[in-house]
Protein backbone atom coordinates (compact mmCIF):
# COMPACT_ATOMS: atom_id res chain seq x y z
CA UNK A 1 0.00 0.00 0.00
CA UNK A 2 1.59 3.77 -0.87
CA UNK A 3 1.37 5.88 1.43
CA UNK A 4 -0.96 9.12 0.25
CA UNK A 5 0.05 12.76 2.24
CA UNK A 6 -2.21 14.94 0.55
CA UNK A 7 -0.67 18.84 1.12
CA UNK A 8 -3.80 20.85 0.87
CA UNK A 9 -4.38 22.85 -2.31
CA UNK A 10 -5.05 26.11 -0.50
CA UNK A 11 -1.84 26.36 1.27
CA UNK A 12 -0.51 28.07 2.95
CA UNK A 13 -2.96 28.63 5.66
CA UNK A 14 -1.91 30.99 8.01
CA UNK A 15 0.99 33.55 6.72
CA UNK A 16 2.36 36.61 8.13
CA UNK A 17 -0.70 39.06 6.35
CA UNK A 18 -3.21 37.31 8.52
CA UNK A 19 -2.15 39.30 11.80
CA UNK A 20 -3.62 42.20 13.15
CA UNK A 21 -0.39 43.92 13.57
CA UNK A 22 3.24 43.43 11.81
CA UNK A 23 5.07 39.92 12.31
CA UNK A 24 8.00 38.37 10.35
CA UNK A 25 6.51 35.00 10.13
CA UNK A 26 3.74 32.05 11.27
CA UNK A 27 5.09 28.85 12.14
CA UNK A 28 5.63 25.72 13.60
CA UNK A 29 2.11 25.31 15.62
CA UNK A 30 0.93 23.19 18.28
CA UNK A 31 -2.55 22.13 17.46
CA UNK A 32 -5.53 20.96 19.17
CA UNK A 33 -9.33 20.47 19.09
CA UNK A 34 -11.56 21.98 21.86
CA UNK A 35 -15.10 21.89 21.91
CA UNK A 36 -16.47 22.22 18.09
CA UNK A 37 -12.60 24.55 17.86
CA UNK A 38 -9.78 23.39 16.34
CA UNK A 39 -7.08 25.68 17.63
CA UNK A 40 -3.64 26.67 16.43
CA UNK A 41 -1.15 27.67 18.60
CA UNK A 42 1.32 29.88 16.74
CA UNK A 43 4.68 30.56 17.23
CA UNK A 44 5.05 33.81 16.04
CA UNK A 45 8.31 36.00 15.34
CA UNK A 46 7.93 39.86 15.57
CA UNK A 47 9.65 41.65 13.28
CA UNK A 48 12.52 41.87 15.89
CA UNK A 49 13.21 38.12 15.71
CA UNK A 50 11.66 37.68 18.87
CA UNK A 51 8.14 34.28 19.29
CA UNK A 52 5.65 34.83 21.36
CA UNK A 53 2.41 32.22 21.10
CA UNK A 54 -0.36 33.18 18.98
CA UNK A 55 -3.85 31.37 19.19
CA UNK A 56 -5.77 31.45 15.82
CA UNK A 57 -8.94 29.62 15.73
CA UNK A 58 -11.58 27.30 13.21
CA UNK A 59 -14.53 25.66 12.76
CA UNK A 60 -13.26 23.35 9.46
CA UNK A 61 -9.72 22.96 10.91
CA UNK A 62 -8.69 24.86 7.39
CA UNK A 63 -9.50 28.07 7.98
CA UNK A 64 -8.12 29.51 10.73
CA UNK A 65 -8.56 33.54 12.33
CA UNK A 66 -5.62 34.76 14.92
CA UNK A 67 -6.48 35.97 18.02
CA UNK A 68 -6.63 40.17 18.32
CA UNK A 69 -3.68 39.26 20.56
CA UNK A 70 -0.69 36.69 21.34
CA UNK A 71 -1.98 34.17 23.94
CA UNK A 72 1.67 34.34 26.07
CA UNK A 73 4.60 36.37 24.73
CA UNK A 74 8.03 35.94 26.77
CA UNK A 75 8.68 36.72 30.58
CA UNK A 76 10.62 40.51 30.70
CA UNK A 77 10.62 40.45 34.64
CA UNK A 78 10.43 37.33 37.25
CA UNK A 79 11.26 34.33 37.54
CA UNK A 80 10.57 33.03 34.20
CA UNK A 81 12.36 36.05 32.43
CA UNK A 82 15.83 34.23 32.93
CA UNK A 83 14.45 31.90 30.58
CA UNK A 84 12.70 32.99 28.12
CA UNK A 85 15.18 36.39 27.15
CA UNK A 86 14.73 35.78 23.13
CA UNK A 87 11.18 34.30 23.14
CA UNK A 88 9.13 31.45 23.77
CA UNK A 89 8.87 29.13 20.66
CA UNK A 90 7.44 26.38 19.26
CA UNK A 91 4.85 24.98 21.21
CA UNK A 92 3.34 21.52 21.49
CA UNK A 93 -0.18 20.79 23.04
CA UNK A 94 -1.50 17.72 24.91
CA UNK A 95 -4.80 17.22 26.46
CA UNK A 96 -4.71 15.20 29.64
CA UNK A 97 -7.92 14.87 31.17
CA UNK A 98 -9.48 18.32 30.73
CA UNK A 99 -6.57 20.27 30.78
CA UNK A 100 -4.15 21.71 27.89
CA UNK A 101 -1.01 21.31 28.42
CA UNK A 102 1.75 22.97 26.54
CA UNK A 103 5.49 22.57 26.05
CA UNK A 104 7.72 25.06 24.83
CA UNK A 105 10.97 26.39 23.90
CA UNK A 106 12.48 29.01 26.11
CA UNK A 107 15.19 30.60 24.57
CA UNK A 108 17.63 32.67 26.21
CA UNK A 109 21.77 33.36 27.01
CA UNK A 110 21.51 29.93 28.58
CA UNK A 111 20.63 27.86 25.50
CA UNK A 112 17.03 26.46 24.49
CA UNK A 113 15.28 24.99 27.60
CA UNK A 114 12.08 23.59 27.96
CA UNK A 115 8.08 25.57 29.77
CA UNK A 116 5.47 23.79 30.56
CA UNK A 117 1.64 26.10 30.67
CA UNK A 118 -1.84 24.85 31.18
CA UNK A 119 -5.17 25.81 29.84
CA UNK A 120 -8.49 25.16 29.80
CA UNK A 121 -9.79 27.53 27.70
CA UNK A 122 -7.35 28.38 24.81
CA UNK A 123 -7.91 32.46 26.55
CA UNK A 124 -6.03 31.87 29.72
CA UNK A 125 -2.51 30.06 30.12
CA UNK A 126 -0.86 29.67 33.06
CA UNK A 127 2.99 28.61 33.22
CA UNK A 128 3.71 26.11 35.77
CA UNK A 129 7.28 25.66 35.27
CA UNK A 130 10.07 24.83 33.50
CA UNK A 131 11.00 21.14 33.05
CA UNK A 132 14.50 21.16 31.98
CA UNK A 133 17.75 22.03 32.37
CA UNK A 134 19.47 23.41 29.08
CA UNK A 135 20.23 22.24 26.33
CA UNK A 136 17.23 21.05 25.42
CA UNK A 137 13.97 21.31 23.29
CA UNK A 138 11.32 19.17 21.10
CA UNK A 139 9.38 18.25 24.00
CA UNK A 140 6.19 16.27 23.66
CA UNK A 141 3.84 14.53 26.05
CA UNK A 142 1.83 11.70 26.27
CA UNK A 143 -1.44 11.90 26.60
CA UNK A 144 -1.80 9.88 29.67
CA UNK A 145 -0.27 8.00 32.22
CA UNK A 146 1.99 5.38 31.08
CA UNK A 147 2.67 2.80 33.69
CA UNK A 148 1.48 4.92 36.14
CA UNK A 149 3.72 7.95 35.34
CA UNK A 150 3.08 10.80 32.71
CA UNK A 151 5.75 10.33 30.09
CA UNK A 152 7.31 12.58 27.74
CA UNK A 153 9.75 12.09 24.62
CA UNK A 154 13.02 15.54 24.32
CA UNK A 155 16.08 15.71 23.16
CA UNK A 156 18.64 17.05 25.09
CA UNK A 157 21.17 17.67 22.61
CA UNK A 158 24.49 16.41 23.21
CA UNK A 159 27.23 17.82 21.83
CA UNK A 160 29.53 15.45 19.50
CA UNK A 161 33.00 14.51 20.31
CA UNK A 162 33.37 11.19 21.86
CA UNK A 163 29.89 10.53 21.78
CA UNK A 164 28.33 8.74 18.61
CA UNK A 165 25.75 11.34 17.63
CA UNK A 166 23.97 14.37 18.77
CA UNK A 167 20.37 15.38 18.58
CA UNK A 168 18.50 12.07 19.95
CA UNK A 169 15.08 11.51 21.05
CA UNK A 170 14.91 10.37 24.54
CA UNK A 171 11.97 9.05 26.75
CA UNK A 172 11.93 10.28 30.62
CA UNK A 173 9.02 10.26 32.94
CA UNK A 174 7.46 12.42 36.28
CA UNK A 175 5.02 11.85 38.76
CA UNK A 176 3.19 15.40 38.37
CA UNK A 177 4.40 16.96 34.82
CA UNK A 178 7.10 19.12 36.52
CA UNK A 179 9.95 16.65 37.83
CA UNK A 180 11.47 14.24 35.33
CA UNK A 181 13.54 11.25 35.35
CA UNK A 182 14.26 7.96 34.31
CA UNK A 183 16.22 8.69 31.09
CA UNK A 184 16.01 6.20 28.37
CA UNK A 185 17.24 6.46 25.08
CA UNK A 186 14.22 5.67 22.49
CA UNK A 187 16.14 6.80 18.70
CA UNK A 188 19.39 8.27 16.62
CA UNK A 189 19.70 9.92 14.05
CA UNK A 190 20.39 7.56 11.24
CA UNK A 191 24.08 7.08 9.84
CA UNK A 192 24.77 7.42 6.12
CA UNK A 193 23.37 9.65 3.90
CA UNK A 194 20.26 9.18 5.02
CA UNK A 195 17.33 11.69 5.39
CA UNK A 196 17.65 11.99 9.13
CA UNK A 197 21.32 11.21 9.54
CA UNK A 198 22.24 14.71 11.35
CA UNK A 199 18.90 15.00 14.09
CA UNK A 200 15.80 14.19 14.89
CA UNK A 201 13.27 15.62 17.11
CA UNK A 202 10.11 15.02 18.16
CA UNK A 203 7.31 16.76 16.78
CA UNK A 204 3.72 16.39 17.27
CA UNK A 205 2.44 14.56 20.40
CA UNK A 206 2.02 10.99 20.34
CA UNK A 207 -1.49 9.39 18.79
CA UNK A 208 -2.35 6.31 20.73
CA UNK A 209 -3.18 3.83 18.36
CA UNK A 210 -3.77 0.22 18.95
CA UNK A 211 -0.75 -0.86 17.21
CA UNK A 212 1.33 1.57 19.31
CA UNK A 213 2.44 5.07 20.04
CA UNK A 214 2.03 7.32 16.61
CA UNK A 215 4.95 9.52 16.62
CA UNK A 216 5.44 12.11 13.84
CA UNK A 217 9.67 13.43 14.45
CA UNK A 218 11.12 15.53 12.22
CA UNK A 219 15.03 14.17 10.99
CA UNK A 220 17.87 16.63 9.50
CA UNK A 221 20.42 16.19 6.94
CA UNK A 222 23.18 18.52 6.36
CA UNK A 223 23.78 19.15 2.60
CA UNK A 224 26.27 21.71 0.54
CA UNK A 225 23.27 23.89 0.94
CA UNK A 226 22.08 23.62 4.39
CA UNK A 227 20.43 21.99 6.12
CA UNK A 228 16.83 19.94 4.97
CA UNK A 229 13.82 19.57 7.52
CA UNK A 230 11.83 16.48 6.59
CA UNK A 231 9.08 14.58 8.74
CA UNK A 232 9.55 10.84 9.42
CA UNK A 233 6.87 8.55 11.78
CA UNK A 234 7.81 5.94 13.99
CA UNK A 235 5.49 3.26 16.15
CA UNK A 236 6.70 3.01 19.23
CA UNK A 237 5.38 0.45 22.21
CA UNK A 238 2.69 1.28 24.47
CA UNK A 239 3.45 0.40 26.97
CA UNK A 240 7.50 0.34 27.18
CA UNK A 241 7.84 3.65 24.47
CA UNK A 242 11.52 3.13 24.70
CA UNK A 243 10.99 0.47 22.54
CA UNK A 244 10.97 1.54 19.15
CA UNK A 245 8.24 -1.20 17.12
CA UNK A 246 8.71 0.18 13.63
CA UNK A 247 10.51 3.15 12.23
CA UNK A 248 9.39 4.12 8.72
CA UNK A 249 12.63 4.09 6.57
CA UNK A 250 11.48 7.19 4.20
CA UNK A 251 10.38 10.36 5.29
CA UNK A 252 6.61 11.27 5.21
CA UNK A 253 6.53 14.83 4.22
CA UNK A 254 9.38 16.80 2.40
CA UNK A 255 10.20 20.34 1.38
CA UNK A 256 8.75 20.34 -2.49
CA UNK A 257 6.38 23.23 -2.62
CA UNK A 258 7.27 26.11 -3.29
CA UNK A 259 6.43 27.52 0.09
CA UNK A 260 9.10 25.11 1.62
CA UNK A 261 11.37 27.13 0.21
CA UNK A 262 10.24 30.93 0.26
CA UNK A 263 10.92 31.94 3.54
CA UNK A 264 13.59 32.47 6.49
CA UNK A 265 15.29 29.32 6.43
CA UNK A 266 14.21 27.53 3.07
CA UNK A 267 14.07 23.65 2.98
CA UNK A 268 12.35 23.15 6.26
CA UNK A 269 8.92 20.99 6.95
CA UNK A 270 8.52 20.84 10.69
CA UNK A 271 5.30 20.27 12.56
CA UNK A 272 4.79 20.59 16.17
CA UNK A 273 1.15 19.28 16.19
CA UNK A 274 -1.51 16.68 14.57
CA UNK A 275 -5.07 15.91 15.28
CA UNK A 276 -6.49 12.74 14.28
CA UNK A 277 -10.06 12.71 13.98
CA UNK A 278 -12.41 10.03 14.12
CA UNK A 279 -12.76 8.58 9.88
CA UNK A 280 -9.11 8.05 10.45
CA UNK A 281 -7.58 11.19 8.73
CA UNK A 282 -4.25 12.50 10.44
CA UNK A 283 -4.47 16.32 9.65
CA UNK A 284 -0.64 17.66 10.18
CA UNK A 285 0.36 21.32 10.39
CA UNK A 286 3.60 21.79 9.85
CA UNK A 287 5.42 24.92 9.58
CA UNK A 288 7.11 25.89 5.81
CA UNK A 289 10.09 27.65 5.41
CA UNK A 290 10.11 28.96 9.21
CA UNK A 291 7.55 31.43 7.46
CA UNK A 292 4.17 30.36 7.31
CA UNK A 293 2.01 27.78 8.32
CA UNK A 294 0.23 24.47 6.30
CA UNK A 295 -1.68 21.08 6.11
CA UNK A 296 -1.29 17.81 5.13
CA UNK A 297 -3.59 15.20 5.25
CA UNK A 298 -3.46 11.12 5.28
CA UNK A 299 -4.69 8.38 6.74
CA UNK A 300 -3.64 6.81 10.07
CA UNK A 301 -3.64 3.09 8.79
CA UNK A 302 -1.32 4.20 5.88
CA UNK A 303 1.63 5.74 8.86
CA UNK A 304 0.98 3.14 10.77
CA UNK A 305 2.09 0.64 7.50
CA UNK A 306 4.97 2.50 6.81
CA UNK A 307 6.34 2.11 9.93
CA UNK A 308 5.57 -1.79 9.65
CA UNK A 309 6.58 -1.92 6.16
O1 LIG B 1 14.97 26.13 11.12
C1 LIG B 1 14.40 24.85 11.26
C2 LIG B 1 14.07 24.55 12.73
O2 LIG B 1 15.25 24.65 13.51
C3 LIG B 1 15.12 24.29 14.86
O3 LIG B 1 14.80 22.93 14.92
P1 LIG B 1 15.41 21.87 15.98
O4 LIG B 1 14.33 21.66 16.97
O5 LIG B 1 15.70 20.64 15.20
O6 LIG B 1 16.63 22.45 16.59
C4 LIG B 1 14.04 25.12 15.55
O7 LIG B 1 14.52 26.45 15.71
C5 LIG B 1 12.76 25.18 14.76
O8 LIG B 1 11.90 26.16 15.30
C6 LIG B 1 13.03 25.51 13.28
O9 LIG B 1 11.83 25.37 12.56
Amino acid sequence: MKMKMKRYEGNPILTAKDFPRPVNSVFNAGAAKHGDEYVLLNRVEDLEGISCLWVARSQDGVHFTPDPQPAMVRATEGHYATYEEYGIEDPRITRIADTYYVTYTCYSRYAPCVGLARTRDFHTFERMGVISLPPNKDVVLFPEKVGGRYARLDRPTTLAGKCDVGGNIWLSYSPDLLHWGDPRPVMQPRKGGRWDNKKIGAGAPPIKTEQGWLEIYHGVRETGSGVLYRLGVVLLDLEDPSQVIGRAAEPILSPVAMEDFLGDVMNVVFTCGAILEDDGEVKIYYGAADQVMCLATVNVDDLIALCLK
